[in-house]
């Protein structure tokens, strides 16, 4: 066995749910065809007594018409009905319910209400999502929504995780009741949550383990009759992957759960949050945190834009300099070169290279003359007409290995319909010391029995040193190298037709 077993394993096709909740599968019929074994300790009725029952004889009609009221929430893709405190059975008992579609199946859950009576969830929450709304930095903000998440919930501790662009993930900002710091700023390595659960979070997006030890229950008839095990995708009490509970064990974790962050359609991160023993939250209340997942993205995203905002602005006002200089008459190359500090307050760099005509022109810590030309033809032969960035030139470009870190990262503006004109930031190296929870290359250990997969055991900080990477370009800075090169595009035709215009 290896990593990529670890991607095909059928998390969403385990038949169990966890002991908090019981579950029932219907024909379109509304028959139930499958029910999870503990049916009989959460809702009173035997498993097989439900079985071949309809759903209207086994709840109270004010539940049943609670349900049916709700069906055309189920035509959304992905659309869900979810009840809170309702009566199922004539024994007062109140339950959450959550009913979605699978396949051919309608999917009914059942958690008996429990917790603390009379606490309202939304008079805790609200307070918590306006508190996210402060002005401040990614960090701030990612701090201030751990806090409320942990304080809302009562987890041992919150992290706020988010995915790189190799799929490792980076601890942002923790906060704990005991306010150590355990994994705050550590890397975890993509294995650690394979892609199927990843691509599986964007659906459904709240899990929440409640105990490590929960031997869950069976679901039967185990499949269907397709013969397929049943999609527990978007089941709210779906047992979790047992490589993933023991993972959690070797952490000394009780408790788990999880919520996405999405953005712009794809998970940027989650809340990661960590209980030492084991943990129930109530549906209502996982519904409140999943909500306050949403605000937080929503002000993730509104972040973004004032950054790019800003760079907008930057951008106008360089532009507004730059058009300065040339009405002066001055040649490109010196209006660009002698306006380099103003551009660098758009885009951060240590050099700034002028290609023009195959002449070369420097400012700053740039690579000599002779490496930026075997660059240059190394741009000619891979990039378009686009900007192009990269923090790690010698990946690529293997030859920019020998040229003393000057251009570790180069970011690439094509300034000319003419092939082979270029402006182009350049960044030094820096020796970074990335800091992982655990030996990334290890994330797997032979396990007790023999080729079984075993997560890793420590989780013990270990460094790694990378070299030959510049500082990543960040993405508003891309984004004003595109408007740079509009910029610079639209000089250089007027450039174009004033030389023509004095032909003439
Ligand atoms: C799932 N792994 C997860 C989840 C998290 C992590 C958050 C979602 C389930 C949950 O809420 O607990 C990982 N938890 C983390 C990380 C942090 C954290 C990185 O708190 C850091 C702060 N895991 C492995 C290996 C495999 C593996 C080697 O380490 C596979 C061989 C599997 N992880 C794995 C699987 C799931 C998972 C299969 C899906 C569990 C499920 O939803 O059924």
């Amino acid at each position: 066995m290896d990593l990529t077993n670890c991607d095909r394993e059928p998390i969403h096709q385990l038949g169990r749910v966890q002991s908090y909740g019981a579950l029932l599968a219907l024909s379109s019929d509304w028959i139930v065809q499958h029910a999870s074994e503990n049916l009989e300790s959460i809702l009173g009725i035997a498993a097989e007594d439900a079985i071949g029952a309809p759903l209207r004889g086994l709840i109270v009609s004010d539940g049943y018409e609670r349900i049916r009221q709700n069906m055309r929430l189920l035509d959304e893709p992905g659309g869900a009905i979810r009840l809170f405190n309702v009566a199922m059975r004539a024994n007062g008992r109140a339950f959450d319910v959550s009913v979605h579609g699978s396949g051919n199946l309608l999917i009914v859950e059942f958690e008996p209400k429990s917790g603390p009576r009379g606490r309202d969830v939304m008079s805790d929450v609200y307070p918590q999502i306006s508190a996210l709304k402060r002005d401040g930095d990614l960090a701030a903000l990612a701090m201030a929504a751990a806090r409320g998440l942990q304080e809302l919930s009562g987890f041992d501790s919150v992290m706020v995780y988010q995915f790189q662009p190799d799929q490792s993930g980076k601890v942002i900002a923790e906060r704990r009741k005991d306010s150590q710091s355990v994994y705050d700023g550590l890397m975890f390595p993509a294995s650690d949550i394979p892609a199927q659960a990843r691509k599986l979070y964007t659906r459904s997006l709240l899990r929440l383990i409640a105990d490590v030890d929960d031997p869950g229950s069976a679901i039967s008839p185990g499949t269907t009759l397709d013969g397929e095990p049943l999609d527990l995708s978007l089941a709210v009490t779906r047992a979790v992957s047992p490589i993933h509970i023991e993972y959690l064990k070797n952490m000394g974790v009780g408790a788990s759960m999880s919520v996405s962050i999405m953005k712009d359609g794809e998970l940027w991160g989650l809340f990661a949050c960590h209980n030492h023993t084991p943990l129930y939250i109530d549906y209502e209340r996982r519904t409140a945190f999943e909500m306050f997942a949403h605000m937080f993205s929503y002000e993730l995203s509104r972040f973004e834009d004032e950054l790019r905002k800003r760079a907008v602005e930057d951008t106008s006002r360089l532009q507004t300099r730059l058009m300065g200089y040339m009405a002066d008459g001055r040649p490109m190359a010196e209006s660009l070169l002698s306006v380099s500090e103003d551009i660098g307050s758009v885009i951060a760099h240590d050099g700034l290279v002028l290609y023009e005509d195959e002449t070369f022109h420097a400012t700053g810590l740039a690579p000599t003359e002779e490496e930026f030309r075997a660059i240059a033809q190394f741009l000619d032969r891979s990039i378009g007409e686009e900007v192009y960035a990269t923090d790690r030139l010698e990946k690529v470009f293997p030859r920019a290995r020998d040229f003393g870190g000057r251009a570790a990262g180069i970011l690439a503006i094509p300034i000319s319909k003419r092939p082979r004109d270029y402006l182009v930031f350049v960044r030094r190296q820096i020796e970074e010391t990335v800091s992982w929870a655990g030996d990334p290359r290890k994330p797997v250990t032979a396990g007790p029995n023999g080729e079984r997969l075993t997560p890793r055991k420590s989780f013990e900080v270990w460094r790694e040193t990378v070299s030959g990477r510049s500082i990543p370009w960040a993405p508003q800075e891309m984004h004003s190298a595109e408007r740079l090169r509009m910029i610079l595009l639209e000089v250089f035709l007027k450039m174009t037709d004033a030389a023509n215009d004095e032909r003439e």
